[in-house]
């Protein structure tokens, strides 16, 4: 990365005041966590994400979506937060009109002492019910079964707490996202492939309500196009330089 672009982007970050931080699965493939992705490491080179991430593919075969769930939870519960987590907490105590938004189901955000971190797509650690709703607390039996536990009141199967394809997500949260990319003057996004609406969007709608968008991938992506200026590096790297 030039010295040059690094260097613009560290005078944008210090001139903001409203600060939105947009993350994806890229800022944690540090900690371990796959992406979904990436064409070597990703979770879908080897998945098929409608068998696996979809309303359908729970229905059609509820043993393998689960033992597919508690595999990537077992991965999640032993990632520790990386460099790239730990510098945007640093930023956050400077300003404190910061708001996270992530695309995350892990907790590294929060691990890392990150705040009101707006999760778009829920959390691979909580459970409820896909009938009425009903959280459910798993026991260790459980996450061992081959098969959903079901639910205690209605009898129907028990799945993460997420967003699946085709599922709407929480319209209170999307809504305070939203609000947020509109109200920025900088955007700054990390580690997201930028494929998957209506999270994409929210780039998009602080670009276009004037805010400056700082984008950090190891690959250039739409929203690397999108950016005023792009940071090409792993996140781990660029945001302690970035930030301090
Ligand atoms: C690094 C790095 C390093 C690597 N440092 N970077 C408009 C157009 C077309 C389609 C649609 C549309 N609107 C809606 C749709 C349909 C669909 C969709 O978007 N499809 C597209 C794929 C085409 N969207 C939906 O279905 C959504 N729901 C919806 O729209 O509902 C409508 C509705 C209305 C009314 C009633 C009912 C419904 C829901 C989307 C839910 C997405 N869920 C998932 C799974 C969550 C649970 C789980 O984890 O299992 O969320 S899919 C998956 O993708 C996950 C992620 O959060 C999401 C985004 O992925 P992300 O984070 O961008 O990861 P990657 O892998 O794509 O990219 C990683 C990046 O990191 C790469 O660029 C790397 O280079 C980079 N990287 N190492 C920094 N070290
Ligand atoms: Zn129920």
């Amino acid at each position: 990365m030039a010295p040059d672009t690094l260097r613009a982007a560290r005078n944008h970050l210090a001139a903001a005041r409203h600060i939105v931080v947009f993350t994806g699965a890229g800022v944690s493939a540090e900690s371990g966590v796959p992406t979904f992705r990436d064409a070597q490491t990703g979770l879908w080179s080897r998945f098929d994400p409608e068998a696996l991430a979809s309303p359908q593919g729970f229905r059609a075969d509820p043993g393998l979506v689960w033992r597919w769930y508690m595999w990537r939870l077992h991965l999640v519960e032993a990632a520790r937060p990386n460099p790239g987590h730990l510098a945007l907490v640093r930023l956050a105590t400077r300003l404190p009109d910061l708001t996270l938004i992530t695309q995350n189901v892990d907790d590294l955000h929060e691990q890392a002492g990150s705040r009101d971190v707006l999760h778009l797509h829920g959390n691979l650690a909580r459970f409820r019910c896909q009938g009425c709703g009903l959280p459910h607390q798993l026991t260790p039996t459980e996450r061992a079964a081959a098969e959903p536990p079901t639910c205690s009141i209605c009898t129907e199967r028990v799945r993460p707490h997420v967003v699946w394809f085709g599922e709407e997500l929480d319209r209170q949260l999307l809504n305070q996202a939203w609000l947020a990319a509109e109200q920025c003057d900088l955007m700054l996004v990390v580690g997201a492939g930028g494929m998957v609406y209506p999270a994409a969007i929210l780039p998009r709608v602080a670009r276009q309500a004037g805010a400056i968008l700082i984008d950090i991938n190891p690959e250039p992506t739409q929203l690397s196009e999108l950016a005023h200026l792009y940071l090409q590096g792993p996140a781990g790297q660029i945001l302690p330089q970035l930030i301090g």
